[in-house]
């Protein structure tokens, strides 16, 4: 018992050292990370989500917060017909307040344009090769909604890059979706600023980087065959910038199909090639097999990295859209480069990148 006769939560213990101490806020954090999110999952704060990376804590946490070490039940996270966080910010607040963190470890005084709060994004590592994480309940549900009622009415048939020289196809069927290039301005109820915002603390590439969003629908039967988000020099001539991280936010579920994959995933070198010849790419829009896939659901988040930290290309990071097989599917897509977008003239040419994939 801790002393005020209150039972403590193992995770208050731990985070106290072991002893049933009230947490001292000064004293050294010594809870291995795995410990920590094991313990927290025993305050029934995590749900099935994987893994946890830790970042926010709205200022408005601290004062929501649970005395440190209670483990009083937290408020439902999980909106109970839909699996998934209700609210990822009321997420962050119930976790930084139930587990005790912000007390602990309270946050620092922070920098230019940071942020006075911690920030919490569970996360999934789900590859190295190429590097790809998935934000589980990244975006909440009201927002989806939010960005695909205001692109909805603005559709239109999705293009594909092409390379110089070559004929624009308009019956092309790499790419068979819809999908409107929107500002994030544009969207009036903010749900895109809200996720260009979030997607930049996460990624940590600033919001000046990023192109617009590309909102796609596809509804049964339509795909986006493999292909790569950067521009390599070889076949497209020389790029100002390229696209260096993708976020893909789904913004519905899918009864069935309409994955992301990843074609070469796995494949030992970022040539895309290595000792295992099964991970060559044959087939470009089927999605048949036990290929590494994506499964969208609503809210969930995937960033992936198209280059590798020296900035070469990263064949790896081929990627497609399965069919839809039943349902429809609607993504936004943002594309962050390594310079900012459009490429400014002094960084060595115009926005010959960007527009269409
Ligand atoms: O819809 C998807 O899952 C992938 C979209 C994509 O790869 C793209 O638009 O570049």
């Amino acid at each position: 018992m801790a002393a005020g006769g209150q039972s403590m939560c193992p995770f208050a213990r731990a985070m106290a050292g072991g002893s049933g101490k009230m947490p001292n806020p000064h004293a050294p954090l010594r809870v291995p990370l795995g410990t920590l999110l094991a313990l927290c999952g025993m305050c029934a704060l995590a749900g099935g989500l994987a893994a946890l990376a830790v970042s926010e804590v709205a200022a408005g946490a601290r004062g929501a917060a649970q005395p440190p070490g209670s483990c009083a039940a937290p408020p439902s996270l999980l909106a109970p017909s839909e699996e998934r966080p209700a609210d990822p910010d009321a997420f962050a607040r119930a976790f930084l307040a139930a587990s005790g963190l912000a007390a602990a470890r309270p946050p620092l005084p922070p920098g230019a344009g940071g942020e006075a709060g911690y920030r919490v994004v569970p996360s999934q590592l789900l590859s190295w090769r190429p590097r790809v994480v998935l934000l589980p309940g990244f975006l909440d549900a009201a927002r989806c909604d939010a960005i695909v009622a205001a692109s909805a009415s603005r559709m239109h048939k999705s293009g594909v890059a092409y390379r110089p020289g070559e004929a624009v196809d308009p019956d092309q069927e790499a790419r068979t979706s819809t999908g409107v290039f929107m500002a994030s301005g544009e969207d009036p109820s903010g749900a895109l600023s809200y996720l260009e915002a979030k997607i930049a603390a996460v990624t940590m590439l600033p919001v000046s980087h990023g192109e617009e969003f590309n909102v796609l629908r596809y509804t049964a039967g339509q795909h986006y065959e493999a292909h790569m988000d950067t521009f390599d020099p070889k076949e497209y001539g020389e790029q100002p910038s390229q696209r260096l991280a993708t976020v893909i936010t789904y913004l519905s579920d899918v009864e069935e199909g309409g994955e992301t994959t990843f074609k070469l995933e796995g494949a030992p070198d970022a040539a895309g090639a290595g000792a295992d010849a099964d991970a060559a790419v044959r087939d470009w829009r089927g999605c048949e097999g036990d290929r590494f896939k994506v499964k969208p659901r609503k809210g969930d988040a995937v960033l992936f990295y198209s280059l590798a930290p020296d900035l070469s290309i990263d064949a790896r990071a081929l990627h497609g859209a399965c069919p839809v097989a039943k349902g429809e599917k609607w993504v936004a897509v943002k594309w962050v480069h390594y310079r900012e977008f459009p490429p400014q003239a002094a960084a060595g040419g115009g926005p010959s990148v960007g527009g269409a994939t």
